[in-house]
């Protein structure tokens, strides 16, 4: 098979690599192997891509290595942040391709694509400014002793990403990383490799010396799993379900105690007070569940509102779930697209069946959209109790869960009722409310009167089982360096 095609989408046709991006080169799998990836809107195969297995990570760790200690280690850091600001303006510059790539790979909207691609490059620039700003101290113990830290790069980092946003995803974990320092091998999610080619293909335009970045297309229990194990990988950082977060956990702790990240799944409350401004609420409850078709680890799931706005509420919030758009994600006035795969489709119509067998009521929704597509309507629940399973596992589709709530105490029992801790919304016009409901919700981001916006200049992460370590702003700098103390002795010898 080729090493690359020729791609028609609705607006634009493009070139598309489809080999593995080691050392600088597109190649095939050293097994011959390759896999398609489907449309979700019209559940036909795009093209296939070859596969990378457990020989392919084994080459390319092998090149990020010699990267690592050879022409990456060379660069200064400036020249580091120079090569991110380069790819930053190449991701600008094809703008169109990438969020063609998107909708046609994933089925999300093509506005919103390109939002995710604009927030890319954004993300890529900010990492390649914070290059040459990673420094440690000077730190005075006496005054025989010149004792400083150095935040020095880990050294090979495996990444492996999901299948939501696969090019925000690809810039949350390369931004850091090289600004850093560090060089790394990601593979992208077997749902989703296309974009994750493309902006390999910009790091070599980038200039990027070879092996700083290696691009794997594969599946999790073969590629995935042989990143998380290997002796010679230092780090990995992971995005996606809890229950592989867990054996991440676990091969790293049997492999070489490699550092890990974890950003995993959630059930964030979404809680709406008596006083809130009405109008804000309800736009901001649609968006932080059916933005991105409910397939975002921070939606806004389980919708809490206060008992003297409830009735109300739901009313209004059912006609506006109604007005969302479904359909072709290359139309422009689209919102929401299918499903991204045939599997998660089936798990979430488990889940909506289920909801209805659990006693919970169908207040808007509960169908698949049309009959060719992964497409879902935006489901609402009622009549929704904290045991049921629909109000305590994780849905990722259009699907949310509204329970009443008495006062602000109920409110943050109900909140926190939860083993995930990723994010959580309250909207009321009374500061005190805010910021009280706010410091006590077990999250790692909290929005009030807002829900579902991130800022690459912002930390993101969880608490409980949503994860381990930050994404984005400074903070992620700190899980792609380690900290070394240097003691230089001034003084004769003590002893
Ligand atoms: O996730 P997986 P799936 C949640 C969401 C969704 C569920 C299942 O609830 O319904 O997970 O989705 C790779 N070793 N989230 O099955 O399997 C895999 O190839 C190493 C939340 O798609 O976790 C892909 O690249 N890697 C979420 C990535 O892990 C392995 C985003 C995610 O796949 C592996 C996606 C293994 N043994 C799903 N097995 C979020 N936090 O945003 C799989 N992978």
């Amino acid at each position: 098979m080729a090493l690359s095609t020729s791609i028609k989408t609705p607006n634009l046709t493009y070139e598309q690599p489809l080999g593995l991006f080691i050392n600088g080169e597109f190649v095939k799998g050293v097994e011959g192997k390759t896999f398609e990836t489907i449309n979700p809107t019209d559940e036909k195969p795009i093209v296939s891509v070859h596969e990378g297995t457990e020989k392919d990570v084994d080459i390319a760790v092998k090149a990020a290595r010699a990267a690592f200690e050879g022409s990456w280690y060379e660069k200064t850091p400036g020249e580091r942040g120079r090569y991110l600001v380069k790819l930053a303006d190449l991701f600008e510059r094809d703008i169109e391709i990438l969020a063609a790539i998107e909708a046609l790979d994933n089925g999300k909207s093509i506005t919103m694509a390109k939002g995710d691609v604009t927030n890319a490059a954004g993300c890529l620039r900010y990492y390649g400014g914070w290059a040459d700003k990673i420094h440690g101290q000077t730190i005075d113990t006496n005054n025989q002793t010149l004792s400083y830290t150095r935040h020095e790069p880990i050294g090979v980092c495996g990444q492996i990403i999901p299948w939501n946003f696969p090019i925000l995803m690809w810039s949350w974990k390369i931004g850091p990383a090289i600004a850093a320092g560090n060089t790394v091998i990601l593979k992208s999610a077997e749902q989703t490799p296309l974009s994750a080619l493309y902006a390999a293909q910009l790091t070599k335009e980038a200039g990027f010396p070879a092996g700083v970045i290696n691009i794997i297309s594969g599946f999790g229990r073969t590629a995935g799993a042989a990143i998380s194990s290997h002796m010679d990988i230092d780090k990995v950082a992971f995005t996606g379900s809890t229950l592989i977060g867990r054996t991440i956990l676990q091969a790293a702790a049997k492999s070489n105690l490699k550092k890990v990240t974890l950003e995993l799944g959630g059930k964030s409350p979404n809680i709406v007070f008596d006083d809130a401004d009405i109008d804000n609420a309800i736009s901001w409850a649609n968006f932080g569940i059916f933005y991105n078709h409910g397939q975002c680890c921070c939606a806004g799931s389980r919708l809490l509102v206060q008992e003297g706005i409830y009735d109300k509420f739901v009313a209004r919030f059912r006609e506006r779930a109604a007005k969302n758009q479904l359909g072709n994600p290359f139309d422009e006035g689209t919102f929401q697209g299918p499903q991204v795969s045939q599997l998660q489709f089936d798990r979430i119509m488990e889940y909506i069946n289920h909801g209805k067998n659990e006693g919970a009521t169908i207040a808007y929704g509960g169908e698949r959209h049309g009959d060719k597509g992964y497409f879902i309507q935006p489901t609402l629940f009622t009549d929704v109790t904290s045991d049921m399973k629909i109000a305590r596992e994780e849905i990722f589709g259009p699907v949310i869960t509204v329970q009443k709530f008495k006062d602000e105490a109920e409110a943050i029992k109900i909140g926190n009722a939860t083993e995930y801790g990723l994010a959580a919304g309250v909207h009321t016009k009374n500061v005190n409310t805010a910021i009280r409901v706010s410091n006590a919700l077990k999250a790692g981001t909290v929005w009030i009167n807002n829900y579902n916006l991130i800022n690459y200049q912002a930390p993101f992460g969880g608490f409980k089982a949503s994860g381990i370590g930050r994404e984005l702003g400074s903070y992620a700098l700190e899980n792609y360096t380690q900290v070394k103390t240097v003691h230089y002795r001034l003084g004769d010898a003590l002893f």
